[in-house]
């Protein structure tokens, strides 16, 4: 403006402010066409392997009002966010106008294709392959006048084609940190679908202050292999383990931690506290850190009651690592949040013998016990059925939690439990 308002100071008063006037008319015009109505325009997004009905209609966005220039025909904007690389086809199908396809960059810069008849009859269709990332996709037609109708978008990427179900597990399922201490996990992603799982990997879902990352590891010996944040393929009916790290940037009182388990081509794994969530904390002082395995007799992982009447056990051990700090610990088992009428008892057991030492008769009481740093003690549990309960392993566990003198859990693990009669 500082440059016509040195021009128009040659005008009369009345011939300046005319001139004013009419640039600052012409400067909004300007705007509104640049970025004002293109702002406007709505975009929606395309869901892969998906056809979408469309319409151009009077009231739509222009290919001028999106990339400027002349061209006054109506348009419709969708977005496509790729998780993989693919060789992509987008077709645009009507009986009511002559389609049009834009491909461009998701900021409009940048032109990648476009197609008028590749389709049959005059319908238009175009592939290419495209890295991961976010398109534009401008569904248009072919004349510069205002064609109107109704229209199919069709988007096929083929390797998303094939959706597989994922289920995930975790293991310790609790770890207690000092602020910037690394707390480690394995966790394993069962590919319980049909098809290959692609691009399976791990990220944080709970909003915590924390570092994290991931890495696949051997089940053979739990060393890492391959590169960390790094997702892989797999088979159906396969699994892969992983090392998950978390590190707490900030003191964060205990609290399931969740995580997303998923592959490009499956929706995340269902999260089950105590099951695939991470109970933990981080102190400025290291607390105790008990790392607990459950093992059971007959199944893995799952107690069966032999009645209904509260008279017959199964039995689990629990194996434990201390690996923070030494504290008092008091072991308690319950069934979370689901109410189940069952007896549990416990005790400490000799880790040689396995007989029952403090107390030496398993009770149902919590058994109180000091753990040393670095020590391995173990416990035994006795559970009894006095209902029926049914195979529900995501909902009917015992979980068998070690809390401080705070009462703070800093530890933790669970087992299936059903009648089995
Ligand atoms: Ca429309
Ligand atoms: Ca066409």
């Amino acid at each position: 403006m500082r440059d016509s308002e040195l021009t128009v100071a040659y005008y009369t008063e009345d011939m300046q402010k005319i001139v004013r006037y009419l640039l600052s008319g012409f400067a909004l015009t300007i705007l509104t066409f640049e970025s004002g109505k293109a702002a406007e325009c709505p975009v929606t997004d395309l869901v892969p392997n998906t056809t979408i009905s469309g319409s151009l209609s009077a009231d739509d966005c222009t290919i001028k009002d999106l990339l400027g220039g002349t061209d006054g025909s109506k348009v419709d904007q969708y977005r496509l966010t790729l998780p993989v690389s693919d060789s992509v086809t987008f077709t645009m199908q009507s009986d009511a106008l002559d389609p049009f396809l834009y491909l461009y960059n998701n900021d409009l810069t940048e032109r990648l294709a476009d197609d008028d008849d590749s389709g049959t009859g005059l319908n238009a269709t175009l592939t290419t392959t495209l890295s991961a990332g976010t398109y534009r996709v401008l569904a248009n037609s072919s004349t510069q006048l205002s064609a109107l109708g109704d229209y199919q978008l069709i988007t096929v990427v083929p390797t998303l084609l094939s959706q597989t179900l994922v289920v995930s597990s975790i293991l310790p399922v609790s770890r207690s940190v000092a602020i910037n201490g690394k707390a480690t996990t394995f966790a394993t992603i069962i590919n319980a679908g049909t098809s290959e799982g692609l691009g399976c990997g791990i990220s944080l879902a709970s909003g915590i202050a924390a570092d994290f990352s991931y890495q696949t590891t051997d089940p053979a010996t739990n060393r890492s292999v391959g590169e960390a944040n790094t997702p892989v393929n797999i088979a159906p009916g396969a699994y892969q383990t992983y090392l998950i790290s978390v590190t707490p940037v900030a003191e964060l009182s205990p609290q399931e931690v969740s995580f997303s388990f998923k592959c490009t081509n499956s929706p995340a794994a269902g999260t089950t506290t105590g099951l695939n969530t991470l109970l933990l904390s981080a102190s400025s002082v290291q607390p105790p850190d008990i790392v607990a395995l459950a093992a059971t007799v007959k199944d893995p992982g799952i107690i069966n009651l032999p009645d209904v009447t509260g008279s017959g056990f199964d039995v689990f051990s629990v194996a434990t690592v201390n690996v923070g700090s030494t504290g008092s610990v008091t072991v308690a088992a319950d069934t979370g949040s689901t109410t189940l009428d069952l007896l549990l008892l416990l005790c400490q057991t000799d880790p040689v013998t396995a007989a029952c030492i403090n107390p030496t008769v398993p009770s149902s009481a919590p058994v109180t016990t000091e753990i040393a740093a670095g020590t391995t003690p173990t416990f035994a549990f006795f559970i009894a059925g006095r209902e029926d309960v049914p195979f529900d392993p995501a909902g009917n566990r015992v979980f068998v939690r070690f809390r401080d003198t705070d009462g703070n859990v800093r530890g933790a693990t669970s087992v299936a439990v059903r009648t089995a009669l």
